[in-house]
C-alpha cells in the first residue's frame, strides 16, 4: 500500500522501552484526594469502604492486564509490579503506566456504588502515574519497604491525630502543635495514656496496607463426557488449576514474606 505523504510524523514517536530484566513497577495516586475524601465524607483517618474500594481497583487491574506478580496499597495510591521477565507490549513504559491508570482510575467509578450504596460520587476522580525500574530484588523489596513504612507513619500519625481531635476535643492546630517534634514511642504513649488506644490492636489493614498476590486454587467441576463405546453421557468431575488473587495485609518488610512466598519474583513466575 502507498504511504501517504503524512506517514514521516510516525518517526517523531519515541522508543520508551523498559531495560530488560529489571523490575517495572508503575504506582497510581489519587489526584487532590485531600479534597475529594472531604466531598465525600470519608471517615477520618481510615474509611473502610474508601480503602476496600481500592483493593478491589488493584484486583481489577491485576487480573484485565498481564505479568502483574504482585501488588501493595496505601490511602488514596497502588503501586504493581511487572515481572522482570515481562514482554508485555514490548516492555513500552507508557504503555505499561497508561493501562495501569486508566483500568484503575474507570475501575474506581464503576466499582463505587458497590462500596459507598449511600453515596453518590459527585465528580469524575483523577490518578496520576509513574513508572520506576528496579534492577535487583533487594532494590524492589526495599521500595515496596518504604511504602509500607510510609503507611505505618502516616497510619500512627493521624490515629493520634484525630483522636486528639476527635476524642480529646483539640481543634487541628492544637493537635499539630501536640505532635510536632514526636517520636513514634511518644505517640503510642499518647494513645494508650490518653485514649486508651493500644495502636498494635488497630485494624492491621490500616497499619500495614494491603499486599495482593496470586494463589492456585483448585477448581472441580461436573462434566457430562461421551464415551466412544456407550451409548449414554457419563458426568465426570474434571480439575483444574487456576490462578485468583487473594489479599493479605501483612508485614513485606522482614523477610518472612519472601520466605513464605518464594513464588512471587521466582524466574518463572
Ligand atoms: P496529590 O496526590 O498530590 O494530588 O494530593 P492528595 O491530596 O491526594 O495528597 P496525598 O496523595 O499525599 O494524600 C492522600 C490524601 O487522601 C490525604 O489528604 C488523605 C486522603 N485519604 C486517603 N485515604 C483516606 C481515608 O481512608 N480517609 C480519609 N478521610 N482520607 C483519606
Ligand atoms: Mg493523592
Ligand atoms: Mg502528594
Ligand atoms: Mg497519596
Ligand atoms: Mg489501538
Amino acid at each position: 500500500m502507498a504511504k501517504s505523504k503524512f506517514e514521516y510524523v510516525r518517526e517523531f514517536e519515541v522508543l520508551d522501552t523498559c531495560l530488560r530484566n529489571c523490575w517495572v513497577v508503575v504506582r497510581v495516586d489519587g489526584r487532590n484526594f485531600h479534597r475529594f475524601s472531604d466531598q465525600h465524607h470519608f471517615v477520618k483517618p481510615n474509611d473502610i469502604r474508601a480503602l476496600q474500594l481500592m483493593n478491589r481497583c488493584a484486583e481489577n487491574v491485576m487480573n484485565e492486564l498481564e505479568d502483574i506478580c504482585l501488588a501493595y496499597g496505601q490511602s488514596d495510591e497502588y503501586s504493581f509490579v511487572f515481572h522482570k521477565k515481562s514482554n508485555w507490549y514490548k516492555r513500552r513504559a507508557s504503555k505499561f503506566m497508561t493501562h495501569v491508570v486508566s483500568q484503575f482510575a474507570s475501575s474506581y467509578v464503576f466499582f463505587w456504588k458497590e462500596f459507598f450504596p449511600d453515596q453518590a460520587i459527585l465528580y469524575p476522580p483523577g490518578f496520576d502515574g509513574r513508572v520506576v525500574l528496579y534492577p535487583n530484588e533487594q532494590n524492589l523489596k526495599d521500595y515496596l519497604s518504604w511504602r509500607q513504612a510510609d503507611c505505618h507513619i502516616n497510619n500512627l500519625y493521624n490515629t493520634v491525630f484525630w483522636s486528639l481531635v476527635q476524642k480529646g476535643g483539640l481543634t487541628p492546630s492544637e493537635a499539630q502543635k501536640r505532635l510536632r517534634g514526636s517520636v513514634a514511642a511518644e505517640k503510642n504513649e499518647m494513645l494508650f495514656s490518653e485514649f486508651n488506644i493500644n495502636y498494635n490492636n488497630e485494624p492491621v489493614l490500616y497499619r500495614k496496607g494491603s499486599v495482593l498476590i496470586w494463589q492456585k486454587v483448585n477448581e472441580v467441576s461436573k462434566k457430562k463426557i461421551k464415551l466412544p463405546n456407550e451409548d449414554e453421557e457419563k458426568e465426570v468431575e474434571v480439575s483444574r488449576w487456576r490462578s485468583e488473587t487473594v489479599q493479605l495485609h501483612c508485614d513485606i518488610i522482614g523477610n518472612e514474606f519472601w520466605e513464605e512466598h518464594p513464588d512471587i519474583l521466582a524466574e518463572d513466575g
